[in-house]
């Protein structure tokens, strides 16, 4: 008898329905507020959004599509909601922009939110409650798509939450960008920081200097050639590594990351970084000299822009002028780190530059060169992002900082009153090594495992509140001199972008190492399943 009940309550289990604990809800990042309750929403094939608005309609794609792969269902859109199991939105006036709250219970769900940010957000959450296998490219039988029954209160405690590509090192097709975008989102990220300009690369069309991408665009080889001494590739040498995105490639690549509430900020590098320019136009530097496109170069590369010349300002105007009126962002970047300005001490145009400006050193001339790019910027209705080394010299007016070395500089940027984005090599770099060196492929050097990414914090101790207001958020920053191809990028991405969407998202009394390595088991399943090429050394590190 014993044996009959136990067969007949087991067979009845797999219909009813499944019964959750805390440890089942593994959203990363955490939400602020969650209240588990009893039962269960379970979607079907009749399962249906209610919304009237097209924007809305737009966000409930990401689960539509899901579905349509993983249960083989088109699920409907309905202006009016049915009887039971729908997912109906709500606007809310009195939550932030990137804010939503979610009610689960066995008959429906509601969203509320105050624009699509909180709409998709909420969405979002929902797909991570789902089984990791709704992430299925193809139809998975014998799944119960069931949710929690619940109450999720949730909003960011930074408003920046940024992910930087360094696509000139190495270039990357716009469909990788479009599915970090996807990855980005996924984890309630919102900047997508592109790195268009560096020596190895000029990768952003420009129809008024056609050169920079005939010519700046394309390098003899893809090997990094960093560190090894060797010059650079000589100008008749003839690029056959490289690529660039056109202008309309671009538009089209801001209007989707939109749908996704992502923000591209380009990054034009002034004034060094930029070989790959010089190598298109030779008259931008100082001493005019023939160049070739670096595979790496020596270092440290001394043909950086010439601020002695009104044509370089010419020049960089007209470039930005092209970029502004592709990127919708509020930010620019223009760089400004690292550069060895050896050859503008030794240039007479720049000589007479500094005493027409009183300025009286080299670090001041590149404070006078972004401040006058600030100035272009500014009139548009712009506002210029620089690497922390925009500090020396002088601050332009407006100018956010982005911190690397260190938080050192985005303090002292807070202390004068600018905002701050902290990117901090200790934490937010992304090309370091992730694991035990011997056993993970070549990296830049560094030791940034996923349990130190946990425990970042962009507002760093000492700071007056006035200061901590100005910190904006935080950004990790992918540099790829070492990094090929698209599967090793996401090697470098996942998992350490989950700990630092938490560390940007969740609030920080609720950081907890263990908890979240908890949910982490959990994200690797989902991982799999959407075929990321994540970095299992991750398990190695955790204690
Ligand atoms: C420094 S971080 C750079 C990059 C390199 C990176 C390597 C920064 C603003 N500049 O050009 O790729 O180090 O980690």
């Amino acid at each position: 008898v014993l044996v009959l009940i136990a067969i007949t309550s087991s067979c009845k289990k797999s219909k009813e329905a499944k019964v959750f604990t805390t440890e089942d809800i593994t959203v990363i990042p955490k939400p602020v507020a969650l209240n588990l309750e009893q039962g269960s929403f379970e979607f079907t094939g009749k399962t249906t959004f209610v919304t009237t608005d097209a924007s809305q309609k737009e966000v409930t794609k990401v689960l539509i599509d899901k579905f349509k792969n993983a249960a083989g269902w088109t699920l409907s859109i309905s202006e009016r909601a049915p009887e039971n199991n729908f997912i109906q939105f709500t606007v809310d006036e009195n939550l932030e922009k990137e804010a939503y709250k979610l009610e689960v219970n066995s008959s429906r769900v509601i969203i509320s939110a105050n624009g699509n940010a909180g709409f998709l957000y909420g969405i979002e959450t929902l797909r991570q409650l789902l089984p990791v296998s709704i992430e299925s490219e193809s139809v998975v039988s014998n799944e119960q798509w069931q949710i929690p029954n619940l109450s999720i209160t949730d909003n960011p405690r930074y408003k920046y939450r940024g992910l930087m590509l360094d696509v000139s090192r190495h270039f990357f097709e716009i469909d990788y960008l479009k599915k970090t975008i996807d990855r980005l989102a996924m984890l309630k990220m919102n900047v997508l920081h592109l790195h268009l300009v560096d020596d190895q690369g000029w990768r952003i069309e420009i129809k008024k200097y056609p050169k920079l991408t005939e010519v700046g665009a394309w390098r003899v080889d893809q090997e990094d050639k960093h560190w090894d001494g060797r010059d650079e590739t000589s100008p008749d040498e003839k690029g056959t590594y490289g690529g660039f995105y056109t202008q309309d490639q671009l538009k089209d690549l801001v209007a989707y990351a939109a749908t996704k509430n992502v923000e591209i900020i380009p990054e034009i590098e002034i004034p060094a970084h930029v070989s790959s320019a010089i190598a298109a136009y030779p008259e931008l530097s100082c001493h005019e000299r023939p160049i070739g496109v670096p595979s790496g170069g020596v270092w440290p590369i001394t043909d950086i822009y010439c601020p002695g010349k009104e044509h370089t300002f010419e020049f960089l105007e007209n470039v930005l002028v092209e970029v502004m009126d592709i990127f919708p962002s509020k930010y620019i970047h223009v760089g400004g780190d690292e550069a060895t300005k050896t050859n503008w001490e030794k240039c007479a145009d720049c000589k007479k530059r500094m005493r027409s400006e009183k300025l009286e050193n080299v670090e001041e001339l590149q404070s006078y060169f972004i401040k006058r790019m600030e100035r272009l910027i500014n009139s548009k209705g712009k506002l210029l992002i620089g690497w922390d080394e925009i500090l020396e010299g002088g601050l332009a007016p407006e100018a956010t900082v982005m911190s690397w070395r260190g938080v050192a500089g985005g303090l002292e940027a807070a202390k004068q009153g600018h905002d701050v984005i902290m990117t901090p090599g200790s934490h937010c770099y992304f090309d370091h090594y992730q694991g035990p060196q011997n056993e993970e492929p070549l990296a830049w050097g560094g030791y940034t495992p996923l349990s130190k990414v946990y425990t970042f914090d962009p507002i760093v101790g000492g700071m007056t509140e006035t200061e901590a207001n100005h910190v904006l958020g935080g950004q990790a920053n992918l540099w790829s001199e070492q990094i090929k191809t698209e599967s090793h990028s996401e090697y470098m991405i996942f998992p350490r972008l989950a700990a630092l969407s938490e560390t940007l998202w969740s609030t920080k009394e609720s950081r907890n190492w263990e908890d979240f390595s908890l949910r982490m088991t959990s994200m690797f399943k989902r991982y799999d399943v959407m075929d990321i090429n994540y970095a299992k050394s991750a398990f190695l590190v955790m204690e």
